[in-house]
């Protein structure tokens, strides 16, 4: 069993009990971290607090919206008046307008729509580093989430592409600023899982039928293969990887034809 007593961790992207970071928060809470959980906006401040009394500990929970930079630092300072430091970070955040996830890439994509994907999906990863880098304990661990569509093309995913593109470019220049601290940053590349970012995306099922076909394990991922992945990437047991993007995908991304 892997233990993360004495460790605090910051789990980002909690929307419904489905979420990836549900799941991660669940997994590190019950390796025994203490744990700080944010949400987005006041909408889901019920549903975080729902999921919170099912955890052992008792975890702070905050707001914060990624878009602003005064709720990153607002952030940091509520955390501040509690934790003198942090040892984990999971970005567990995506965000692109819906016009621009479905039909066809050129014609859907705008100077706007690029711009936000970009900033909420990738960009926010790097300002919640730069804003908590100087009370980041050394052997800490920094992990956000990426997909596939990244660095393939993947029907609908369009602007997403290119943003989790960018994600995973900034983990390995994430990975080379912050080594020196002995703090580690990776991406988890999961395979399609049925949470709120999926829904009522067009072709999803199709999506999860082909995985379930086509993968090395001929099944579809779900969230606990992704909260065991993380739950190592944060432990030290994974003290020598970083700057990696490691599929959980059921061996999906290697398969051709
Ligand atoms: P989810 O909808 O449960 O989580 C997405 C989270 O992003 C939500 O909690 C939402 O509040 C948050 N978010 C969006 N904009 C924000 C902002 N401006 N400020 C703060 N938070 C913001 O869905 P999920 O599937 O758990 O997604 C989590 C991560 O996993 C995303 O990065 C997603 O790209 C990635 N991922 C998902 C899948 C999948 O198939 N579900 C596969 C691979 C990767
Ligand atoms: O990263 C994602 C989805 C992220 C996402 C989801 C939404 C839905 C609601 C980002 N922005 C929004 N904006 C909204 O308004 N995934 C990996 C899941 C996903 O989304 C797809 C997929 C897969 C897989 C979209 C098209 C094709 C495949």
């Amino acid at each position: 069993m892997i233990s993360l007593k004495n460790k605090k961790a910051l789990v980002i992207g909690i929307a419904s009990d489905r979420s990836i970071a549900t799941g991660i928060a669940k997994a590190l809470d019950k390796a025994g971290a203490e744990l700080i959980l944010t949400y987005q906006n006041d909408k889901l401040l019920s549903r975080v607090e729902k999921i919170a009394e099912d955890l052992s500990g008792q975890p702070l929970i905050l707001s914060c919206d990624l878009s602003s930079d005064t709720e990153i630092t607002d952030l940091k300072k509520k955390i501040e008046d509690v934790h003198e430091h942090i040892d984990i970070i999971i970005h567990s955040v995506a965000f692109a307008q819906r016009a621009e996830l479905s039909g066809s890439y050129l014609e859907n994509i705008t100077r706007e729509g690029f711009k936000i994907a970009h900033d909420i999906s990738s960009y926010s990863f790097s300002a919640i580093a730069k804003e908590f880098k100087e009370i980041i304990n050394p052997e800490g661990s920094l992990i956000t989430l990426s997909y596939l569509g990244a660095d393939k093309v993947v029907k609908n995913y369009n602007i997403m592409g290119l943003a989790k593109a960018s994600l995973e470019a900034n983990v390995r220049y994430m990975a080379a600023s912050l080594g020196s601290h002995n703090v580690r940053v990776n991406a988890i590349s999961a395979g399609p899982i049925k949470t709120l970012a999926a829904s009522g995306i067009s072709g999803f099922n199709e999506i999860l039928k082909i995985v379930s076909d086509k993968s090395p394990l001929k099944r579809n991922i779900n969230v606990d293969d992704v909260s065991n992945t993380a739950l190592f990437l944060a432990s030290n047991l994974a003290s020598g990887i970083t700057g990696q993007t490691i599929y959980v995908d059921a061996g999906f991304n290697i398969v051709s034809v």
